[in-house]
């Protein structure tokens, strides 16, 4: 399976830049399929920019609408339904476009309720700096259960996209997607996905880095030299409020 992922991302870096928007996206990006006609914005992908007779090649009788059979949140999920006809890695992709001039927290949920043998279905990313980058977060098999993808998106596309710079200027997030990697030969592909999140890291965390502060502050006033236990609980606090730091900068 680790072979069909190396390809997949391999296919995917220095596609030709087509096809993408020039305009920002609003923050925070929330996708929780509830409204009529947000099926839209998830188009089908292979590699490149999505034409009907590529998607023929690939998938068959596919139908992509919001349903009332599963939900995360609210009453309505993306249901994504087709048969496969060949190949290894489809995805089904919504373009977006996020200056990570700032860190960024990417979120979602997928439920793979129908699967080819073998296959996998999971989340990712993509972004642009010089080229076109893109990378899986997670997979998952056939699930009857919501599966839960995060990440902090600047951070890893940092890494995959400049790992050699500090701070790569013009690096944007331009989609996040669904795919399913594995022998697509024939068999039938049932997978469901809501609530999508894309946020100003900050903000997503605000709330747990001040509860964090408090309580360090609450320790650190009545802490006493020999108090070991305390001790280790003011470690644990600052190495979290630590953590939230790094991701930040
Ligand atoms: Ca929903």
């Amino acid at each position: 399976m680790k072979k069909i992922f190396l390809a997949a991302c391999f296919l995917a870096v220095f596609l030709p830049l087509t096809c993408f928007s020039q305009e920002e996206s609003l923050l925070p990006v929330k996708d929780d399929f509830e409204k009529d006609g947000s099926e839209e914005n998830i188009v089908f992908w292979c590699g490149g920019p999505p034409t009907t007779n590529e998607q023929d090649q690939y998938c068959s009788d596919v139908k992509k609408g919001l349903s009332t059979e599963y939900a995360h949140s609210g009453k309505k999920s993306l249901k994504l339904e087709f048969n496969t006809s060949q190949g290894q890695y489809i995805y089904w992709r919504r373009d977006i476009r996020i200056n990570m001039n700032k860190p960024i927290y990417l979120s979602g949920y997928i439920l793979p309720l129908k699967l080819p043998a073998g296959a996998v279905a999971g989340m990712g990313y993509s972004g642009i700096y010089k080229d076109q980058v893109n990378s899986a977060m997670g997979s998952t098999g056939e699930n009857k259960e919501w599966k839960s993808f995060a990440i902090n998106v600047r951070e890893a596309l940092r890494k995959l996209a400049a790992p050699e710079e500090q701070d790569p200027e013009g690096l944007y997030m331009d989609a996040y997607y669904i795919y399913i990697a594995g022998p697509l030969n024939g068999e039938k592909v049932i997978i469901y996905l809501d609530d999508i999140s894309i946020e100003d890291f900050y903000s997503r965390f605000a709330g747990v880095i001040a509860e964090n502060r408090a309580k360090l502050k609450e320790i650190e006033k009545t802490l006493k030299p020999d108090d070991k236990d305390n001790k280790s609980e003011l470690s644990g606090y600052a190495d979290a409020l630590d953590s939230y730091d790094k991701k930040m900068r």
